[in-house]
């Protein structure tokens, strides 16, 4: 199509381009005010006015026609511009237009290109503030009722939180729910604030007006959740002015949630370590840094003395970077000699990790998540994105809005579950039925690719022979999902042109975890919707920032940094080319193994990096145990966390907003990490910390830079041969397997032949199994435990920040006839006990639950959620299972 601008022609795609496209293809200057390219046109302000056809229209509004002439620069048209500004900043009071350095807002540069002075602000004001809410604040005067507040909540964020209220001139923005913002549905992901062009809405860090210039801006990849935001972080003074969602962010674009975006506040709490602690007398007492070192060493070398290399293990951090993951397995396996190194991988994806190589070969998810929102048909089991991953949670319900069909396997109802095509909402722990049943109806619907499984796939006949077993009704009882329902969600995902799975820990974190993957993963198998242009694969919404990167850079007792299996003599040998001594050959402990080695007295020395273990392992109190029962527990931290409390020595370490580094996020990319800040007081780097302690030893661990140690590991870890801290910062995010410099990564997987040894992808024929936990008469409801949004897993960094003002108390969900039967109301304190502990919680009575079901989350350690947990964990990867445990309760008397 071809448009004639202001005498220029320009050509645009037939794809609906506005006017307003048309005239900035031109390179013509028009400028806008209500308009955000993010979100649909509103047409509202008039600013954007031009004269196509013989009629003035707001271009922004109008559809583009091939042949259409448009004129901008026409004086009648500008002045018409020029007025419609007045008519808007005629009613804001004069303050509208002031305007610091960086908080000069988008319409105070309107008014300065289109002349308008400050002086025609004159309007009385009057309308008051919302300042309720601790990151959103609102000035009703400086609202101009543009609606991109109100269209960014809803079409960006798929909150719907917003309205706008009021008769002309006094439209005003205000929460929808009526009440306060703090009372509102708002879940502060700052996307309203970001839009807003006038200052009406705005962030404390950052005041329109007056604010002292922002001296520094450090662009880094949050340390929250595995999504991997790119985030700017402005600082001012030593301190985090304000963190914003970057516009070229790969995986935000834009966008951001309450924790990356807001929850910074810790990093200068008052309970922040700042020096290294030494436990003398039964009390923690600060040191310095030679003599907490020097303890440790000494106790490190009395536990090989007694009980050899093996005596000693390391739980590694999902929160650190790759290259201090590389460090501290290198340190376990170079400067002690075994391979007792894990991470908290253990207890959310490591049954993806065995399930998505043993289908699939490689443990990533097969896709890259810009192809899976592509789908048209989601199948999201288990996870709850809204809350966990919020910016996915947002992309996917885009894509929702935009079309796609959903379906959302979870027992709850909550996130997505209300935008779903159909809800399946089976009895926790019954996953693998509820797979099966699906197949079932795929294969005796036909619905599945008969080509792909006889020349891809492996498995089918004992897969058939099995689903034999698993017909709709029987899985309706096991299940308790409808046989309707079941049959539709099949028929939905079987006959999609290009479906997509992902999943979360509603998968994993059960007795069955690792064939609950491989029983999802049969589904993709089936449809031939992996390593092919008919799907997205199946992916798992991985949940910490590095925890994906954790495994890669073989922070795990099995494997070896690039997944070789420390049993394998070639995967060693690679190893120890490039380290130079011998790698242990027998795989080290797992995490609950650790625990149970410190309890029989075999395991003497505990180095705890950035996991707070006493608070978020299950059945907590025997981890408490384990640790009282070792001699020397060394951990590094932030905060005097539950685990902290009990150790003998406490490094105080840097945070993510204060090292330099990369994280990989859930799919698969590397993604650069710079410090904004110094850390605090003597706290360092974990990175450091390592080496110091290796220092002491007397070991020199090379690498002395965090880029030499993502150099080295790419040197005996073939698939991240190609990447480079400079590389990353020139390219940004790049996806493993990346082999060579020159190789851009595999974001999607197995386009020619799965990884597996013989190429093939693999079906699995695993029966159904029940649960660990069942309910019974002493025991009668299930207790689900998973996340909220405001706060992240221990709490320890939420919890010192504003969103402790959003959710202040860990609640328990129950049933409205639960709550009834056990005489509980809103907001009661009720005390959960399971066979293994108690915890003490508020009561939120809701139908999000089904009936003879909770949930609750563990976001604070006072409240014992884990110690109700079982130590049940899924029978291939030892994944705790998290997901059921039977509880019974007492309203607290
Ligand atoms: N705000 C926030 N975000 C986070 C975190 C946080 O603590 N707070 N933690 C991060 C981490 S470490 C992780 S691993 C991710 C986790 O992210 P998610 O996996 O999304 O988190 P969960 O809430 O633990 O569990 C997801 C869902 O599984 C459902 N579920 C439970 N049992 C079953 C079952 O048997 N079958 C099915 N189909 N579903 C079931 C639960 O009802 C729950 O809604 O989130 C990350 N993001
Ligand atoms: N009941 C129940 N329990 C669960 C789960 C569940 O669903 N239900 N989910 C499980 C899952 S999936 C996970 S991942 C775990 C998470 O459990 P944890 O890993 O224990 O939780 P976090 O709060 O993320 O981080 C642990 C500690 O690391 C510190 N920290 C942060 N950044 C750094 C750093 O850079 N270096 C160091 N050294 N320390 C740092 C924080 O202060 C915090 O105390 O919880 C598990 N526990
Ligand atoms: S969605 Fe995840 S990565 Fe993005 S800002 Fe929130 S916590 Fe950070
Ligand atoms: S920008 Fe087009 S009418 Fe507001
Ligand atoms: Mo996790």
């Amino acid at each position: 199509m071809r448009v004639t601008v202001d005498g220029m022609v320009v050509s645009l795609a037939d794809d609906g381009a506005s006017l307003l496209d048309a005239v900035r293809a031109a390179g013509v200057e028009l400028p806008t005010l209500c308009h955000d390219d993010r979100m649909s046109p509103a047409g509202s302000c008039r600013i954007c006015l031009v004269r196509s056809g013989g009629t003035v229209v707001a271009a922004c509004v109008t559809p583009a026609v091939d042949g259409a002439v448009v004129e901008v620069a026409t004086e009648d048209v500008a002045t018409l511009r020029r007025e419609s500004l007045e008519l808007i900043v005629s009613a804001l009071p004069p303050s509208a237009l002031d305007g610091a350095e960086d908080g000069t807002t988008e319409l105070a540069r309107v008014c300065d290109s289109l002349g308008i002075p400050p002086e025609t602000a004159r309007g009385r004001g009057g309308r008051g503030r919302d300042d309720s809410h601790p990151y959103v604040h609102l000035d009703r005067d400086l609202c101009i009722a543009c609606g991109r507040c109100v269209r960014m909540c809803a079409e960006v964020q798929g909150t719907f939180a917003l309205t706008l209220v009021g008769r002309g001139s006094d439209t005003v923005v205000a929460p929808g729910t009526g009440g306060s913002w703090a009372e509102s549905d708002c879940v502060s992901c700052g996307g309203c604030v970001d839009t807003c062009p006038t200052g009406a809405l705005t962030e404390p860090g950052l005041p329109i007006g007056g604010a002292k210039p922002i001296a520094t801006r450090t662009r880094t990849t949050c340390g929250y959740c595995g999504v991997g935001c790119s985030l700017e972080v402005l600082t001012r003074d030593g301190e985090v002015a304000a963190v914003l969602p970057d516009r070229d962010g790969p995986l935000n674009r834009g966008h951001a949630c309450v924790k990356g975006r807001f929850a910074h506040g810790f990093l200068h709490s008052p309970e922040r370590l700042t020096r290294p602690l030494l436990r003398r007398g039964g009390r923690l007492e600060p040191v310095s840094w030679a003599e907490a070192l020097d303890h440790v060493a000494r106790g490190l070398r009395d536990a090989i003395a007694a009980g050899g290399p093996d005596a000693v293990a390391a739980i590694s951090s999902a929160r650190a970077t790759n290259e201090e993951n590389y460090l501290i397995q290198k340190f376990m396996r170079v400067a002690i000699g075994t391979n007792n190194v894990d991470n908290c991988s253990r207890l959310c994806h490591a049954p993806s990790a065995a399930g998505l190589t043993a289908a699939f070969g490689l443990s990533g998810g097969t896709d890259s998540f810009d192809d899976v929102e592509k789908a048209d048909c989601l199948l999201v089991v288990g996870a709850n994105p809204v809350e966990a991953h919020p910016v996915v949670g947002a992309r996917l319900l885009q894509r929702v809005l935009r079309g796609s069909r959903l379906i959302v396997a979870d027992p709850r109802s909550v996130g997505l579950a209300r935008h779903a095509d159909v809800h399946l909402r089976p009895r926790p722990g019954t996953n693998v039925a509820l797979f099966h049943g699906l197949a079932h109806v795929l294969l005796t619907e036909d619905l599945v690719d008969a080509e792909f499984l006889r020349h891809r796939a492996d498995g089918l006949a004992e897969l058939t022979a099995l689903l034999a077993d698993y017909p709709p009704e029987r899985v309706a009882a096991v299940t308790g999902v409808p046989v309707g329902e079941l049959v539709a969600a099949a028929r939905l995902y079987g006959r999609a042109e290009q479906p997509a799975i992902v999943y979360g820990l509603g998968v994993t974190e059960h007795l069955h975890g690792t064939d609950g993957v491989r029983a999802l993963a049969n589904l993709a198998i089936l449809r031939g919707a992996v390593g092919t242009d008919h799907g997205f694969g199946v992916n798992p919404l991985r949940g910490q920032n590095n925890v994906q990167g954790a495994s890669d850079m073989g922070a795990l007792p099995d494997l070896l940094p690039g997944y070789g299996k420390v049993i394998d003599p070639a995967a060693r040998v690679r190893a120890e080319t490039v380290w130079g001594v011998p790698v242990p050959d027998r795989p080290g402990l797992r995490i609950p193994e650790m625990f149970a080695a410190a309890r029989e007295g075999t395991l003497r020395a505990l180095w705890v990096i950035g996991e707070d273990v006493c608070a978020t392992d299950p059945d907590a109190t025997r981890v408490a145990e384990a640790l009282e029962a070792c001699p020397l527990v060394v951990c590094n931290e932030l905060f005097l966390s539950e685990t902290a409390q009990r150790a003998d020595v406490v490094l105080p370490v840097a945070s993510w907003l204060e090292k330099d580094g990369t994280f990989v996020n859930f799919d698969r990319r590397f993604q650069r990490v710079r410090p904004a800040l110094d850390p605090p007081g003597q706290a360092r780097t974990d990175f450091a910390a390592v080496h110091a302690l290796a220092a002491v030893l007397g070991v020199d661990l090379g690498c002395r830079t965090s880029a030499a140690a993502l150099a080295e590991c790419g040197r005996l870890a073939p698939i991240f041969g190609g990447l480079s801290h400079e590389r990353l910062d020139r390219e940004g995010a790049i996806p493993w397997p990346c082999q060579d410099p020159g190789h851009p990564g595999e974001a999607k997987l197995y386009r020619k032949r799965f990884a597996t040894p013989d190429g093939l992808a693999h079906l699995s024929a695993c029966p159904y199994l029940p649960p660990g936990e069942t309910p019974d008469d002493d025991y009668p409801l299930i207790l689900v435990t998973g996340r909220r949004w405001a706060h992240y897993n221990s709490g320890s960094m939420t919890r010192h920040t504003g969103n402790i003002r959003l959710d202040p108390v860990d609640r328990l969900d129950l049933h409205p006839a639960d709550a009834a039967r056990h005489g509980l109301h809103d907001g009661d304190p009720v005390t959960v006990e399971s066979r293994h502990g108690r915890a003490a919680l508020t009561a939120r009575v809701s139908d999000e639950t089904a009936p003879g079901q909770v949930f609750c989350a563990f976001h604070f350690p006072s409240s014992g959620v884990n110690t109700l947990t079982s130590d049940r964990a899924d029978t291939v990867t030892s994944c705790p299972e998290y997901k059921v445990t039977a509880v019974r309760l007492r309203p607290l008397a």
